[in-house]
């Protein structure tokens, strides 16, 4: 048991990153399982000292952060140049990424500042530009398994917009939407409804972990598990300001005094809205989101499935029910051990020895489980008042049911602590914190994901499944899939769960991902989201027509962002001042450092 030591995990009325005071003692309880799993200190010195960014000298970087400060204040600006925490997920860093896949210190803020207001984001970006000092912008930084708050440019000032820019600026009840700034976490937005009586009314679509920023995920095109799991689908309208530092906003945003702008995402003329997710066009100051009204009912459901050759044909039955919403939240189909695994108990307590679980070990183990001995659980869950859905419920029974072996877990058996309630909270709109739990798998518990996409169905499944298993057995990890199913594809998710500190650990582990991604290419997959250290190779597969798609975007880069200050690198963009300098990493790259050779000296012709 960790010591009684551990300080209280803030909650949302002292931070607006904290826990919801509902779910304080479940923090209290990951925090233990995790700071148990540490063998090294929270908190180190930065060796390589203060990460300046490449074409600025030492002094003029430090003159230009005093003018910085003078214009937004002391407080609001603060250099990285002692030593930085990892923490925890509650208590995540916004220098760099706490789940390192090169050195700690290539992915890594020079400092971070905190902006107040929309005109306070433009007064930076215009510094930025003056100076010629790469700027990243996060929301809350909890992009864990992507990079989390870490810029792609050693030594880039992060602009943490979370802190100060946390407001919840409306919630329409009529109409069941809600407009946000980008500090407003999921927690944060269930709470509010909680608060004003609206939860019965209408919900959130969360993603498994409440603690991201709802701008953040949606911008990244994350995804969640009810019938909203598309979190981009469901955006409506954004307000940008643009690397050289204009004020935009998208769809009706644009008409003055439109009551529109959370209803109807298009606007006149060309949708933009694309060009500002999974990109370094501009800076989201506030987006609109849709609220999901509360179905009348809902109920959840777990399958098991005996056979890892059960996938296929699971996959085939998912797909037209699915397509047709018999099937109609976005649901998990996870692998047995990963339903082991997310009890937060370290692999050690089931086994000890080097390389992959073996497949009789974890089965042995998962007969003590509410899943009991399985090769696959399917967790999803039917809305609509009780008749609606036996209607639904009774056809996915028959159904699930061609598949041999396949058994209905009661939820009656299952304990209130069992894992299903949790995916039963979060289908129903109120954000959790159990899936944290599978990082206690390793010590120093990181994890980083493989995402490619494909058609729900069985040869697809097969195929990455198998290529996914491959791999990993060459660099001895466990492999842990969900399929998440959206309407007519799925994001297959494998989290490599690895211990941060074990720098031949952390190699294989970029290897795994490196070959499963140049793998999946060559098989026709591509990934729908990836890791810092990963993007430039995931961008490259997608190659058309001599990477067509790669040169709109470097014009889009170069228009837009004359100076190439915002995010360079980004999912594979790089601005003109950094192209052609050895700043991609691709595929051969294994452990090297994360920078280029230099940028080039003169900016751009735009006077901002
Ligand atoms: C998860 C899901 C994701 C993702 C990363 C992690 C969680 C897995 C569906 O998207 O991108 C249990």
């Amino acid at each position: 048991m960790a010591p009684p030591s551990l300080p209280q995990t803030p909650t949302l009325a002292s931070a607006h990153t904290g826990i919801p005071e509902r779910l304080l003692h479940k923090a209290t309880y990951a925090k233990s399982l995790i700071y148990d799993g540490k063998t090294v200190p929270d908190t180190y010195s930065l060796e390589r000292g203060l990460p300046i960014p490449q074409g600025i000298s030492k002094k003029a970087f430090l003159s230009a952060i005093e003018e910085l400060k003078s214009a937004i204040g002391n407080e609001n600006v603060q250099l990285n140049e002692k030593e930085v925490k990892n923490g925890w997920y509650m208590e995540h860093p916004n220098t760099h990424d706490m789940m390192p896949l090169l050195d700690a210190e290539e992915f890594i803020a020079s400092a971070v500042v905190y902006p107040g207001s929309v005109a306070e984001v433009q007064l930076i970006v215009r510094w930025a530009n003056q100076h010629l000092i790469p700027l990243f912008p996060i929301s809350i930084g909890r992009n864990l398994g992507y990079g989390g708050a870490a810029p792609r440019v050693r030594g880039s000032v992060t602009m943490d917009l979370g802190r100060r820019m946390n407001k919840i600026l409306d919630i329409n009840a009529e109409n069941y939407t809600c407009l946000v700034e980008p500090g407003v976490t999921y927690y944060a937005l269930h709470e509010e409804l909680v608060r004003r009586g609206l939860q019965d009314k209408m919900w959130i679509d969360c993603p498994d972990l409440g603690g991201g920023s709802v701008i953040g995920n949606a911008l990244d095109r994350g995804v969640g598990y009810t019938p909203y799991g598309d979190h981009w689908g469901m955006h409506s309208g954004l307000e940008v300001v643009l690397p050289t530092g204009e004020l935009v906003r998208t769809g009706m945003g644009a008409l003055e005094g439109a009551n529109t702008w959370q209803c109807f995402p298009y606007g006149f003329g060309p949708y933009n809205d694309g060009i500002f997710s999974q990109s370094n066009f501009g800076i989201v100051t506030k987006m609109g989101m849709t609220l999901m009204p509360n179905p009348g009912g809902y109920e959840s459901f777990m399958y098991t499935f005996q056979h890892d050759s059960d996938l296929g044909p699971l996959m085939d039955i998912i797909r037209p029910l699915r397509i047709s919403n018999i099937l109609e939240n976005v649901a998990q189909v996870r692998h047995g051990l990963q339903t082991l695994s997310v009890k937060g108990h370290p692999r050690t307590k089931y086994w000890s020895g080097k390389g992959p679980m073996p497949e009789s070990v974890y089965r042995e183990h998962l007969k003590e489980t509410a899943t009991g001995d399985c090769a696959w659980v399917y967790y999803g869950m039917a809305y609509g008042p009780p008749h609606i859905r036996a209607h639904k419920l009774a056809i996915i029974d028959s159904e699930f049911h061609r598949i041999a072996g396949c058994k209905k877990i009661d939820p009656a058996t299952m304990p209130k602590d069992e894992y299903f309630w949790s995916r039963d909270r979060i289908a129903s709109g109120t954000p959790d914190l159990e899936e944290l739990k599978w990082v206690n798998w390793m010590p120093n518990g990181a994890h980083i994901a493989f995402s490619p996409v494909s058609p729900i169905s069985g040869k697809d499944a097969e195929a990455l499944y198998t290529m996914a298993k491959r791999r990993h057995t060459e660099q001895g990890f466990d492999l842990m899939p969900a399929f998440c199913v959206g309407l007519r594809e799925m994001h297959l998710i494998v989290e490599i769960v690895y211990d941060a500190q074990d720098g031949d650990m952390r190699r294989r582990a970029e290897r795994c991902l490196r070959d499963m991604i140049d793998d999946a290419a060559a098989l026709g997959y591509g990934e729908y989201r990836t890791h810092l250290a990963l993007m430039d190779q995931v961008a490259a597969t997608y190659n058309f027509n001599d990477g067509a798609l790669m040169k709109l975007n470097n014009t889009l880069k170069d228009a837009l962002d004359p100076n190439g200050i915002l995010a360079p690198g980004r999912c594979g963009i790089w601005p003109a001042r950094y192209r052609g300098r050895g700043w991609e990493l691709t595929t051969k790259d294994t452990g090297r450092s994360s920078e280029g050779d230099g940028v080039a000296k003169k900016a751009g012709e735009v006077k901002i």
